[in-house]
């Protein structure tokens, strides 16, 4: 990192200004393939650094616990007017630390501990705190779960009405971390009303793809919607929770003074700018490349012989089971980190093997596509991701370094947002 571009971190700690600098060189010069991270822009980066974290907040805009807080209202207000003119939503709150802070908000809003709780079980895609036993949410509440066909790796709709009819759960989530096809929003609203249940779209990966008109919204189908900011959505790490009117009291008490102190409110300013960022029609172009890359990707996968879940996509992410390869899933993400490519590893749908060493690995297009990478791409980033696997079976640390200065020479190419020019 350059002095001139953080010069008073740099005298202050340059100890701690190098690890920055360092991570935005391996920022620059990676290819990026985590479904959930993304690179936020010059804006949002500048504005969730601002004098806004000097204040405390605590309440909501008009109605605070402390005073001076003429600017910080006018911020949370335009974040949660954006929000609600994004989305198309009656109700936004702004404040969720992150996704699962905010997804405690919603148990705290329409349940009782131990009451019954549905979602997609974390191995066949669906997230921590859907109800899994290891989460608070498993814990203090009885998490029952569904998944996904085998064979098909499609969820299987009619098991999930019938498990819901059977079980009656107060809360249903749909939504999940390695879900690579639409999400039937009305079908779980239908499923939902039939069992009644408050139903939540937990859409935290795909709130991106559903601000750009790239997947179908949840909006008037479902009682909530959570979701993270710093995915597809390309903001600061943080969340929102988006509802009806009739819930927006219960939403807002769990939040605060239910869960959480003060709101972050340079987070909210950094939302305030990804939200303004989300609704131009640039926002449209790039949550439609994101599909169309992952897609391109997924078929140059499927052509070099991978095996994926769901035999495709229809978003931003892709499921390799490479139980065919030889190679499993954490050998195989450490092999291609070490050749510039970082992936995270990850169970499929009946994995025989543990979440720590699972055979599977989890890829995403959205934050090469922020860097103006295109479906031409694509075929080499198989390519890549195809000679590293191949080269992690045969422990051929040459082959990986050979990737990695391809790897390189590519991203020269294609600055990343926020990140300094090389
Ligand atoms: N950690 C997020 C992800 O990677 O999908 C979910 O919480």
């Amino acid at each position: 990192m350059s002095a001139s571009r953080h010069p008073a971190l740099s005298a202050t700690d340059p100890e701690l200004a190098s690890f920055v600098a360092a991570e935005e060189t391996l920022q620059a010069e990676t290819l990026r393939l985590i479904p959930s991270e993304n690179y936020v822009s010059a804006a949002v980066l500048e504005a969730s650094g601002t004098v806004l974290q000097n204040k405390y907040s605590e309440g909501y805009p008009g109605r605070r616990y402390y005073e001076g807080q003429q600017n910080i209202d006018r911020v949370e207000a335009l974040a949660v007017e954006r929000a609600k003119g994004l989305f198309g939503v009656e109700h936004a709150n702004v404040q969720p630390y992150s996704g699962s802070p905010a997804n405690l908000a919603v148990y705290l809003a329409f349940a009782k501990p131990g009451d019954t709780v549905m979602g997609m079980a974390l191995p066949m895609g669906g997230h921590l705190t859907h109800g899994w036993g290891v989460s608070a949410t498993g814990s203090w509440f009885r998490g029952v779960q569904y998944g996904v066909r085998p064979g098909t790796g499609l969820i299987d709709y009619d098991a999930v009405r019938d498990q819901a009819l059977a079980e009656r759960p107060k809360i249903i989530f749909c939504g999940g971390t390695a879900l690579p096809r639409t999400i039937d929003f009305a079908a779980f609203a239908s499923i939902a009303e039939e069992a009644g249940s408050v139903l939540v779209a937990d859409v935290a990966h795909i709130a991106g793809l559903i601000a750009g008109g790239a997947h179908p919204s949840p909006a008037g189908h479902v009682d909530v919607i959570s979701t993270t900011t710093h995915k597809t959505l390309r903001g600061p790490r943080g969340a929102m929770l988006m509802c009806r009117e009739e819930h927006a009291k219960a939403i807002d008490k769990a939040v605060f003074p239910g869960l959480q102190g003060g709101p972050h409110n340079q987070t909210t300013a950094g939302i305030a700018v990804a939200l303004h960022e989300a609704a131009q029609p640039a926002f449209v172009s790039y949550a439609h490349a994101v599909v169309a890359n992952a897609k391109a990707l997924a078929q140059a996968l499927l052509e070099r012989g991978f095996d994926l879940v769901s035999g495709g996509t229809d978003n931003h992410l892709i499921l390799i089971d490479l139980t065919g390869k030889d190679v499993p899933g954490k050998v195989a993400a450490k092999a291609l980190d070490r050749a510039g490519i970082v992936v995270n590893y990850n169970t499929v749908p009946f994995d025989t093997r543990k979440p720590f060493d699972p055979s599977g690995i989890r890829i995403g297009t959205p934050s090469l596509t922020s860097r103006g990478l295109s479906t031409e791409h694509m075929p080499q980033v198989a390519d890549w991701i195809a000679r590293a696997v191949d080269a992690a079976a045969k422990a051929d640390e040459s082959a990986l370094a050979v990737v990695r200065a391809e790897v390189t020479a590519l991203m020269s190419a294609f600055p990343a947002p926020g990140l300094p020019l090389s």
